[in-house]
C-alpha cells in the first residue's frame, strides 16, 4: 500500500524504472511464472492518465483537453488487477492457468515424503457432536427484540445456524486438510494402498464430506423454517426439531468421521523415512537372516516397525561412519508363487491405482482389486484368504521400498535350507528382483555360513533347474562376489560392514547429484524465463517513445508479446 502511494507522486519515468527493478528482483527470486501485465505493460502510466484527467470519474468515453481516452482503457484498469501467465507464447488469465497451479503444487509434494505426520488431529464424532450441541445450547436470542415470538425464533434460528457450523467446520476442516493422494510421493501412495485398501482412503473422505453436505443442508433449511414461525411455542418446537434432525444425521454417518480417525492413526503409525539419508534396505526370502543383519549393521539398538499389515516388525536401524548417518532397513520376505512369478505384484511406475493381485472370484481364482482392511471387513475375510492377503501385502511392501525409495540393496541368500525357501525358489526370485532393480547399489550376501560348511543340503523339492550350471554355481556359492557371512560365527562380518559403508558413502554421492542436478534444470527454467522477461521489456522501452495513442500502444504490445 505505502508503495503504491509513493508511486502515485513520482513521475511516469520513475514508476517506468521502479518497476522494472521490480520485475527484475521478482525475477532474481525465482518469483517467475506470473507475471502482471501491471508491471509488463507499464499500466500504471494509464493509470496516471486517470487521475490527470478532469473526467477521471466518469465512465465510458472519457474527453478532456483534446484528449479522447478509449474505452480499451477500461479494459486496462480492469487487467492492472488481474494476473497473468505465458501460456504457448500468449497471456493467458491466472485463473485459467489455476489447474496448471495444482499440478505443479502436486509435482513439488510428490518430491517428498512425511505428510502422514501432518495429518490433522480427528476428534471422536460423539465429542464433536456434543460439544457442537453444548456451544449452540449457549446461543442466544439478538439483544433488543421486545416481542416473544420472534426473539424465541430469533434465538432458534441462530442456535440451528450455530449447530450446523460447529459440526460443519471441523468435516470441512479434515476436507481440506487430508492430502489428496494422488499429491503425495508414491510411496506413501503405496502404503496407502497396501494399508487401508484400493479405494478406501477416498472413500472415507467422500463419506465425510458427503456428512458435511448434509449437515449444511439440512441445518439451513431447519433455521430458515424456524425463522418463518409466527408463534413462540413454534418456534420453540421448530428449534427443537432440527436439533433432533441434525443429531441423528450425525450420530448416523459420524461413523465417517471414526473411519476417518481410524486412518489417520493407522497413517501416523506409518515408519518415517528420510528420503535424503542414503537407506540399505535389506531384501530376501523370509527367514533367510535380514533382521539378525540389521542388528549387526545398526550402530544403535534399531527399533522395531510395526506396519499395520505385518504380522512381523521390520527393523529400523542407524548406521554412523564417522559424522555421517544413514539408515537400514530390512523388508518383508519376497516368495516364489507356484502359480508363476511375482509380476502381478508389480507395482506398475508411478501409479499403485492399478494394484491388483491374484484374489479368489466369485468365478474362480482372478484379478480382483484389494480388498479394503478398514474397520470390520477385515475381520469378515476368511482366514486362508487373510493370509493371502497378508503374504500379498508383505511383499508389495518390500516392493514399494524399492519401487519409490532411493536405497541400496543388500540381498539376503540363505543357502543353509534353513529358512523354508528352496535354493532354486530364491534363485528364481533373485533374478527377478535384480533385473527389475538393476539401476539401484548392490550387495549380495549369503548369510548363516556356519551351516553352510557344517551340512551341504540337498533340497527333495530341487526341480530339473538344478542342472542348469548357473543355478549349480548358485547354490553352492550364492551370485557371483557374494560376500559370506554368519551372526552365529561372525564371519566375514567385517568384510560385509566395510563394503556397506562403501556402498553408502557411493548411495549418498548419488543423492547429492541427483539433487544437484534437479536444482540446475529448475535455475535454467528459471534463468530462460528471466530472459524473456527481459527481451519484453527492452522491446516495450523501444515501441513506447514511438506510440502516442494508448489503445493503438496496446494492440501493438499485444502483438509484440505473442510474437516473442
Ligand atoms: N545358524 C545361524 N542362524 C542364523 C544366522 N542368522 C540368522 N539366523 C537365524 O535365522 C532365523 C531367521 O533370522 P531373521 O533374522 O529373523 O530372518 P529374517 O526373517 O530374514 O529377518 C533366526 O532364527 C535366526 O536366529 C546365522 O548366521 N547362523
Ligand atoms: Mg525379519
Amino acid at each position: 500500500m505505502n508503495e503504491k502511494r509513493k508511486r502515485k507522486n513520482q513521475s511516469p519515468a520513475a514508476v517506468h524504472s521502479f518497476l522494472r527493478l521490480r520485475e527484475r528482483e521478482r525475477e532474481r527470486l525465482g518469483m517467475s511464472g506470473t507475471s502482471s501485465l501491471l508491471q509488463l505493460w507499464q499500466i500504471p502510466l494509464t493509470k496516471l492518465l486517470f487521475t490527470r484527467s478532469r473526467f477521471s470519474k466518469v465512465a465510458g468515453l472519457y474527453m478532456g483537453h483534446g484528449t479522447e481516452m478509449y474505452p480499451a482503457l477500461c479494459f486496462c484498469k480492469n487487467i492492472q488487477t488481474a494476473t497473468y501467465e505465458v501460456v504457448n507464447g500468449s497471456y493467458v488469465l491466472t485463473s485459467q492457468t489455476k489447474e496448471n497451479k495444482i499440478k505443479d503444487k502436486a509435482l513439488e509434494t510428490q518430491e517428498n515424503v512425511g505428510a502422514f505426520q501432518k495429518l490433522p488431529m480427528v476428534m471422536p464424532s460423539v465429542d464433536i457432536l456434543y460439544s457442537s450441541l453444548r456451544k449452540a445450547k449457549r446461543v442466544s436470542a439478538t439483544k433488543g427484540i421486545a416481542n416473544i415470538a420472534k426473539r424465541e425464533r430469533n434465538k432458534g434460528a441462530k442456535q440451528l445456524d450455530a449447530l450446523m457450523k460447529e459440526l460443519a467446520v471441523p468435516l470441512r476442516m479434515y476436507k481440506d486438510n487430508f492430502p489428496n493422494k494422488k499429491y503425495l510421493h508414491p510411496y506413501e501412495r503405496s502404503l496407502i494402498e497396501l494399508t487401508l485398501g484400493d479405494g478406501s482412503y477416498e472413500e472415507v473422505l467422500g463419506k465425510v464430506d458427503a456428512l458435511r453436505k448434509k449437515v449444511i443442508s439440512v441445518g439451513k433449511e431447519h433455521a430458515s423454517l424456524c425463522a418463518k414461525s409466527t408463534t413462540k411455542r413454534e418456534a420453540e418446537e421448530r428449534l427443537n426439531e432440527g436439533m433432533e434432525k441434525l443429531e441423528q444425521i450425525f450420530s448416523h454417518d459420524g461413523k465417517a468421521v471414526d473411519d476417518l480417525l481410524n486412518v489417520a492413526k493407522t497413517l501416523r503409525a506409518m515408519p518415517v523415512v528420510d528420503l535424503e539419508t542414503p537407506t540399505l534396505c535389506l531384501v530376501g526370502a523370509p527367514n533367510v537372516g535380514k533382521s539378525s543383519l540389521v542388528r549387526i549393521l545398526s550402530t544403535g539398538k534399531p527399533e522395531i516397525c510395526n506396519y499395520p499389515f505385518t504380522t512381523r516388525g521390520i527393523l529400523m536401524g542407524h548406521i554412523a561412519f564417522g559424522y555421517q548417518n544413514f539408515q537400514v532397513t530390512d523388508t518383508p520376505g519376497l516368495l516364489r508363487r507356484h502359480d508363476g512369478s511375482l509380476k502381478d505384484l508389480w507395482i506398475d511406475g508411478q501409479s499403485l491405482g492399478i494394484l491388483k493381485v491374484a484374489w479368489p472370484t466369485p468365478s474362480g481364482v482372478g484379478m480382483a482389486p484389494l480388498r479394503p482392511t478398514l474397520g470390520k471387513k477385515r475381520e469378515r475375510l476368511p482366514q486362508e484368504d487373510k493370509t493371502r492377503y497378508d503374504r500379498n501385502n508383505l511383499e508389495k511392501l518390500t516392493l514399494a521400498v524399492l519401487s519409490h525409495l532411493p536405497t541400496a540393496v543388500l540381498y539376503v541368500h540363505d543357502l543353509s535350507g534353513e529358512c523354508g525357501t528352496s535354493a532354486s525358489d530364491q534363485f528364481v526370485i533373485y533374478k527377478e528382483i535384480r533385473e527389475r532393480f538393476s539401476s539401484h547399489l548392490w550387495i549380495d550376501v549369503v548369510s548363516k555360513c556356519d551351516l553352510l560348511q557344517e551340512s551341504p543340503v540337498i533340497f527333495i523339492t530341487e526341480d530339473s533347474n538344478a542342472d542348469h550350471l548357473e543355478l549349480a554355481r548358485y547354490r553352492k556359492m550364492g551370485p557371483d562376489g557374494a560376500i559370506h557371512v554368519s551372526v552365529k560365527s561372525e564371519a566375514g562380518l567385517n568384510e560385509l560392514k566395510d563394503r556397506v559403508h562403501e556402498l553408502l558413502v557411493l548411495q549418498s554421492a548419488l543423492i547429492k547429484s541427483e539433487k544437484s542436478n534437479q536444482e540446475n534444470q529448475e535455475n535454467q527454467t528459471i534463468q530462460e524465463h528471466g530472459n524473456l522477461v527481459e527481451i519484453r521489456t527492452q522491446a516495450n522501452e523501444l515501441v513506447q517513445p514511438l506510440l502516442g495513442n494508448a489503445n493503438t500502444c496496446m494492440m501493438v504490445r499485444v502483438l509484440l508479446m505473442q510474437q516473442i
